[in-house]
């Protein structure tokens, strides 16, 4: 009896952390290897797949890269963003609420 009243709280209290879409951004200048690189390094996509994004967000605009917790989405948009600085790229990611 006491287990089920235990469980029955914990049902109403633990819900899902909210999720954050990572997104890049296209422009005119990111040389498109430095695109799928970072789609590789950073956000652990195969060889295809970095390819099919980077085109996408070359030819759309935008592309969603992956979805993460705030913490872990912060994280990639700053490191995207900082290697794309370090490297002379206008590269932006940016995160968004799902
Ligand atoms: N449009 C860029 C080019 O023609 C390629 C590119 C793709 C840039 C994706 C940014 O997020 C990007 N070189």
């Amino acid at each position: 009896l006491e287990d089920n009243i235990v469980v029955e709280r914990q049902k109403q209290k633990i819900k899902p952390p909210p999720m954050y879409q990572v997104v890049l951004l296209n422009d005119d200048f990111t040389p498109m290897g430095f695109v799928v690189m970072i789609l590789q390094k950073y956000f652990r996509k195969d060889q295809k797949a970095s390819i099919q994004i980077m085109l996408k967000v070359h030819c759309e605009g935008k592309a969603i890269c992956g979805v993460y917790t705030r913490d872990v989405a912060m994280t990639k948009v700053k490191q995207v963003t900082t290697h794309a600085k370090q490297a002379g790229h206008p590269l932006r990611c940016v995160m968004e609420r799902t």
